[in-house]
């Protein structure tokens, strides 16, 4: 790779997601980006998890709509590996409002509404935050390290 360090993040299609069917597209979304996935698992979230998922919005008006919502069907937790890969995530998620999302995002193609949004993937602007979501839904025996087979045609 010439720069930048290859990370691993943390992404969840929310239950909105999984119920529309969009789990394959946003997969393919980042598979076609060059991210490699390196772990995956479709699951029920339980109450706890999902409030400690969203402890940093704990006391905000819109937290326990937020709990409800992400327990009320399976999401797919995932994490991908790249350059750069927390911070371009993002950028392919769009705004957290998908009013607001630039068209071409995942939530300006995929959503309207603030509430129901598609997708989670940590805050880049959060150091500690990947770490900690992906201790949270993965151990580590849960996690592959494996090579792309395009690998050397991603990365100069
Ligand atoms: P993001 O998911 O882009 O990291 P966030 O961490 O600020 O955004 O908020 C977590 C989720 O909570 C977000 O995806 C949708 C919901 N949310 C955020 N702000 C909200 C608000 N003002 N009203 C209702 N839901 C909100
Ligand atoms: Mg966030």
């Amino acid at each position: 790779m010439s720069d930048g360090e290859s990370e691993r993040t943390f992404v969840m299609v929310k239950p909105d997601g999984v119920n529309r069917g969009l789990v394959g597209t946003v997969i393919s979304r980042f598979e076609d980006r060059g991210l490699k996935l390196v772990g995956a698992k479709f699951i029920q979230m339980e109450d706890d998890l999902a409030q400690e998922h969203y402890g940093e919005h704990e006391g905000k008006p819109f937290f326990d709509g937020l709990v409800e919502f992400i327990t009320s069907g399976p999401v797919m937790a995932m994490v991908w590996e790249g350059q750069d890969a927390t911070r371009q995530v993002r950028r392919m998620m769009g705004a957290t409002d998908p009013a607001e999302s630039a068209p071409g995002t995942i939530r300006g193609d995929l959503g309207l509404d603030l509430g129901r949004n598609v997708i989670h993937g940590s805050d880049h602007e959060d150091p500690g935050a990947n770490e900690r979501e992906i201790n949270l839904f993965f151990d580590e025996t849960e996690l592959v390290d494996w090579n792309r087979a395009d690998e050397d045609w991603l990365y100069e």
